[in-house]
């Protein structure tokens, strides 16, 4: 079966990167139609040696689409996304608008496809951070059982967009020439306060809330429960935003409900889907951001016993934002239900 396909935020970093994966996975499509705002409607982009020109996204764009994916931003999958579940769009829903909503599955692959099917035309991608957190801690999961997850992150400027992208290049070339820097974008483009990203490390990924963590933290809280199917899961996180480009990092500590033999836990690891065990303490192998960058997988190392609680491990997870982290895992989830028809 061919399948028509919308994507709405063809602009951004993520909807190319949707596009990319659609060609080269050589998604089933018959007809693929590209939105984004009435600014960018009328560019051409090439898909497939085709030229598609890309549309304004209204709420008409969906008559006749089976699978639409979303990713520009909150406000558009919240005025957009109830238009093309009208119109049998089954959506594949890349921002937070309805990660939390109980009817909406949240779903990474490698955790919980069955989810998919409980769909009512919205599917919520995870937050980038999330995703690669839960895939790798499920295999352990299900073995051991988990009590307690302590996460910190060290993430990229790109999960911020495009501008911050640009804000940490133009920054660093300006600390380098001796230059005054202004910061413009980071950490949060729409407060009034900013902080340099060059050579710093800023301790703030989107708004505070007033229990004193962030959205990004509470996200990772939140999320990580949800699609594990366990809220009684205690998770806390610390989202730190470092001058890298491309690939999230995280340092977590990981509390087993049962004992665990380390070479068993490595093995589980490497075995597990979509993870690559990067784990060789005297060759100096260990996940790096500058390596995952650009690859579909997540990757695991530096996994050791916790020296002051036995039945703890501590590790370190590196994955591409934009492709597991949003791309590849909606992407993932397009590929289940074109094989589930
Ligand atoms: C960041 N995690 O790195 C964010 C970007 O909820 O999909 C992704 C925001 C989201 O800034």
């Amino acid at each position: 079966k061919l399948f028509n396909v919308a994507v709405v935020g063809i602009t951004g970093a993520v909807g190319q990167q949707i596009i990319r994966l659609l060609s080269e996975r050589n998604f089933p499509i018959d007809r693929l139609k590209l939105l984004a705002s009435k600014r960018s409607a009328g560019t051409k982009i090439a898909f497939k040696g085709k030229e598609i020109t890309v549309e304004e996204a209204t709420p008409e764009s969906f008559d006749g689409i089976d699978i639409a994916f979303f990713s520009a931003g909150g406000d558009i999958s919240k005025l957009l996304v109830p238009h093309a579940v009208a119109s049998g769009a089954v959506c594949i829903d890349n921002t937070s608008a309805y990660r939390m909503d109980p009817e909406t599955p949240l779903v990474v692959p490698e955790v919980n496809i069955e989810k998919i099917n409980e769909n009512k035309g919205i599917i919520a991608n995870p937050n980038c951070s999330t995703i690669q957190l839960v895939a790798t801690l499920k295999p352990l999961y299900d073995r051991y059982g988990i009590s307690r997850i302590i996460v910190s992150t060290y993430q990229a400027v790109s999960g911020a967009g495009a501008r911050a992208i640009d804000e940490l290049l133009s920054q660093s070339r300006d600390v380098l020439d001796e230059k005054q820097v202004q910061p413009e974008i980071l950490p949060v483009s729409s407060l009034p306060v900013k902080h340099q990203i060059a050579f710093n490390a800023i301790p703030q990924i989107d708004k505070f809330l007033d229990n004193g963590f962030t959205n990004e933290e509470m996200k990772m809280i939140l999320e990580t429960k949800k699609i594990m199917g366990d809220e009684t899961l205690q998770v806390t996180a610390t989202c730190v935003r470092i001058p890298v480009v491309y690939g999230h990092s995280e340092s977590v500590y990981v509390e087993l409900k049962e004992d665990f033999d380390i070479d068993e836990v490595k093995s589980l690891l490497a075995n597990a889907p979509g993870i690559v065990l990067q784990d060789n303490p005297n060759e100096q192998l260990y996940p790096l951001a500058s390596e995952a960058a650009g690859k579909l997988e997540t990757f695991v190392g530096r996994v050791r016993r916790d020296l002051s609680n036995p039945k703890a491990l501590n590790m370190w997870i590196v994955s591409d934002n934009l492709l597991k982290g949003a791309a590849w895992n909606a992407v993932q989830i397009a590929e289940y239900i074109a094989l589930e028809q």
